[in-house]
Parts: structure tokens; sequence; C-alpha cells
């Protein structure tokens, strides 16, 4: 049965199935007119048609922050925004032309395809062509000695607000990967796509989980995904509670990850807490743990017993080198070189503590939210919905106190939520950005979004104000529903 996409025609039963198919773009599609635009921009930078277009959208997550690296599950949702490529190949030279839309704001790069180098700056974070940079290589280190790479020209548009942490940089990311993938002759599943996402964005230098790559491919239109990365990688649709409107409100507070060092603190700090309780435990191969999940199911802990092994053996703040060096039989200069990553090398305190009951507890609201989610849809409970609303408060509570990664503007939006009655969370990474909400309906979602209108928006600074009051700040703030993963069109 064909069933009519958010972006495209496609038969429902291969949406978010193994292979990305390659889909005949239909003109009434809701993607039709930002790639037919993306193509007379090609046109008149190559002279010739592209021979194919790539989407791969945004997500904004509903619940599970900061514990993709530590293992445990999330429960995102594709957003409507994307990032857009026109691609066409070059059999002659395995160069790459790569072209940005927005031609002002990103300047044009090329480069030779048998010589790719991603040169990370000291300070200001890395240039927008080197996110795609990365997908190449991870096409290249898929194909390892059978790459020979045919050259591609590419076109670029993106709408997912930057560094808002609504994962603008996966999903470029991402399309490199299926774009290049794809002008190789390659085969690869969605899962194996997500997975060589992820590997190849760590070279960007954020020791990031894998969230955001697994979306950009497993979603699927109308509902969220519960994402597991172990024992591997699994989606499982999630379909959310009937009538109710999620609500992404940006802060304008911009977090570029990548040019700082606070995601790769709580990286380092988790994985020497796991590496100190797996101590705690006398286990013969304590030595071997970095990720939370694998500590839970070496010793068959269940949430709560987890929650209290934290507390017996992690009692302290603060701990400092010392500490660590002392607990774990290392020298300093071994948690130099065995935990802390190029951009933490000057980390002096660990709050591991607070670190590990984040995570932990945050796992234990995902499985909840899940959970609550499927009974919903056997009987409506008004009790159950309201359970939902507190998973995401006490999310977002732990997020501001233990995980220590909120914003000011982003307390603001929360306060004016709570005030409105709407259950609302940093969504993300944090330190600006985005938060989520949840409304109970369509109608009250336009509500709640006026008063944000008029709240917060409206007081924005001026050079804010005339940049997205034209347009209503429709851009920043909106309703938002479940989209389809990453897809491919032909003309
Ligand atoms: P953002 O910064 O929102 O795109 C980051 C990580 C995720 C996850 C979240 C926090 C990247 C590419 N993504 O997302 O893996 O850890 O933070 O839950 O760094």
């Amino acid at each position: 049965m064909a069933s009519k996409s958010g972006n495209g025609t496609v038969p429902a039963s291969m949406v978010g199935d193994e292979h990305v198919a390659v889909q005949k773009l239909q003109p009434d599609a809701k993607i039709y007119e930002r790639l037919m635009s993306l193509g007379g921009f090609y046109r008149e930078q190559y002279g010739v048609e592209p021979e194919f277009y790539v989407r791969v959208p945004g997500r904004v997550n509903i619940i599970g922050e900061h514990v993709d690296y530590c293992g445990y599950s999330v429960l995102p949702m594709a957003v409507e925004q994307s990032i857009i490529l026109a691609v066409g190949t070059n059999k002659q030279v395995a160069q790459l032309e790569l072209h940005h839309l927005d031609e002002g704001k990103f300047q044009s790069f090329d480069c030779d395809l048998n010589d790719l180098e991603i040169k990370l700056p000291k300070t200001g974070g890395p240039a927008w062509y080197s996110y795609f940079l990365c997908g190449i290589k991870g096409i290249q280190e898929e194909l390892e000695a059978k790459w020979r790479p045919v050259g591609m020209r590419i076109a670029l548009s993106g709408n997912v607000p930057l560094a808002a942490g609504l994962s603008s940089s996966s999903a470029l990311v991402s399309a490199a990967v299926l774009a290049t993938g794809h002008a190789q002759g390659m085969h690869l599943d969605r899962k194996q796509l997500a997975s060589i996402s992820a590997s190849c964005e760590q070279y960007i230098g954020t020791h990031s989980g894998g969230m955001d790559q697994a979306i950009a491919y497993l979603a699927k239109q109308g509902c969220a995904q519960h994402i597991e990365f172990h024992p591997k990688l699994k989606g499982t649709p999630v379909t959310l509670p009937t009538g109710s409107c999620f609500v992404v409100a940006n802060s304008l507070v911009q977090k570029r990850k990548a040019a700082s060092s606070d995601y790769n603190e709580r990286v380092v700090e988790c994985r020497l807490a796991t590496r100190w309780l797996a101590k705690s435990q006398k286990l013969p191969n304590w030595k071997e743990f970095i990720r939370f999940i694998d500590l839970e199911e070496a010793c068959h802990l269940d949430n709560a017993a987890y929650v209290k092994l934290i507390e017996q053996q992690l009692k302290k703040t603060l701990y400092t080198r010392e500490d660590i060096c002392e607990t774990l039989g290392i020298t300093e200069q071994q948690l130099e070189t065995d935990f802390l990553t190029p951009s933490t090398q000057h980390m002096q305190q660990f709050k591991l503590r607070q670190r590990a009951l984040h995570v932990i507890q945050e796992s234990g609201r995902v499985v909840q939210f899940r959970q609550i989610c499927e009974q919903l849809q056997r009987r409506s409970s008004k009790q159950d919905i309201e359970q939902l609303g507190k998973l995401m408060q006490q999310s977002h509570h732990s997020l501001r106190e233990l995980y220590e990664c909120s914003h000011p503007d982003l307390e603001r939006l929360v306060a004016l939520s709570v005030k409105q009655g709407v259950s609302a969370r940093v969504t993300g990474a944090g330190w600006g950005g985005c938060i989520v909400a949840m409304c109970d309906s369509v109608k009250a979602a336009s509500d709640y979004v006026n008063v944000l209108k008029k709240e917060y928006y409206a007081q924005l600074p001026a050079h804010l104000l005339e940049r997205y009051q034209p347009n209503d700040f429709n851009e920043v703030v909106f309703a938002t529903f479940p989209s389809n993963g990453a897809e491919l069109f032909v003309q």
C-alpha cells in the first residue's frame, strides 16, 4: 500500500526499512520545493543536473539525555528540519567539490578524495565542511583497501538550527555518509549507515554516543523511536500519546559543542565513575570497564540497586586527581593518557557522584516513559499522561542540578512552561539550544507557543528581533511531529 510520507510518496512498508530506498521525487512531496531550489543552485555551480538528492533530518530528544555514551537507550524523534544535498559524480577526477546554498556564510570547499585531511583548530571549533569530511572518512574506512573514490559534486542546504541541540552536526555527517556510500555504489543498511556515521563523527573531537545518527536513519514518520545501543543497535517505534503535541523552543543561546570541553568533561567523569565502581565491586576485570551499562550487566544491578551502589561508593562531591589515581592505582600520566581526551587535559576535579546519579536515574526514566506510552495505547489514562510530564520535569531537574548543563535562558523558558502547566526540559547536550515541551493538544500547543512568543521571544535583543520577528518567530518556536529518517531521491 502506498502511503503519503512527509517528504515523498513511498510504500509504507519501506519507510525505515533496512536500506535507504531510492525514491522517485514527487512534485507534491513536502521537500520538493527545497530540493528543486537546491537543484537550481547545483546547475548554476556545475552546469549539469544532479544525479540524486539526499535528505537527513535533525532530531529532538524527548527523554534520555547524556546517557547514550554510557550505553543506555534514548527516546528521540526526527524533526521536519533537515540537511539536503544535491549530488553528482565525476568519474574522471577523485575530487570533492562542495558548495553551500548559503555561500555568504559557508565558504565553498574542495579537496582530493585520496588525500582527506580533517583539520581541527585549537580554538573556535571546526570549519563547517569538516563534518562533511568526517562522513567521507567513515565510508573510506568502511571500504579500507577498496577505497577508489569517484569524484563528488555537492550542493548543500540545511534548515536545522545550528548549535541548538537539534543535531545539525550529525545530520550533516550522516548526509555525507549516505551520499558518499551511494555515490560509491555501496549497499549499506540503515543500521550500518548509523554506526558508520556515529563512529566517524568522533573525528570532530566529541566523544558522543550514537543517538543522533541512529535516529537520523531509523526514524519513522508518526512515531518516536526507543533506540537501544546495547547489546546492539535497535530501534523500536513508540507511539506518543494520542493528541499530545511536542513543541521545540530555541533559547537562541548557541552552544558549539566541538569548540568547548564541557561535553567531553562529562564523558570523562562517567568513564571514571564506572571504573571506580567496578573496582569497588572487586570484579576481576574491573580495569576494562568504562560504560555504566557494562557494569550494570556484570553485577546484575537493577536501577534502584545501581543508585544505592553509587550513593555508597561515591560519597564525595568532588574528586581530585590524587583521589582518582590513588583508588584506581594509576599515575597522573596514565589518567591523562587513558581517560582524558585532548580537550579535557586541564581537568583537576571530577564530579563522579552526581554525574553517575544522573545517568542511572535518567536511564530509568527512559524505560518508564516508553512503558507508559505503550500502556496508553491500550487504555488512555490522565494519570499516565501526568506521569510522562513528571518524568520530563525530573529529567530537566537532574540535567540542571546533577549534570549542570542548563543555561539561564533555558531556565527562563522552562519557568514560563511551568507557569502554564506545561512539562518541559532541555533537549540535546544543553548549555544552550532548545527545550522540548509536551502539550495535551494541538490547541494547547498553539496557546503555549503564543505565550512564549510574547514573554520570551518578543523580549529578545534588537538584532535577534530583527531576524526572527518578521516571520513571527516560527523558526525558533514550533510544534513538531515525528518525521521520516534519511531519504534518497531521484527525479
Ligand atoms: P546534540 O549536541 O544535541 O546534537 C549531543 C550528542 C548526543 C547525546 C546528546 C545528549 C553529538 C553529535 N551528539 O547531542 O550523542 O549525547 O548530546 O543527550 O555529540
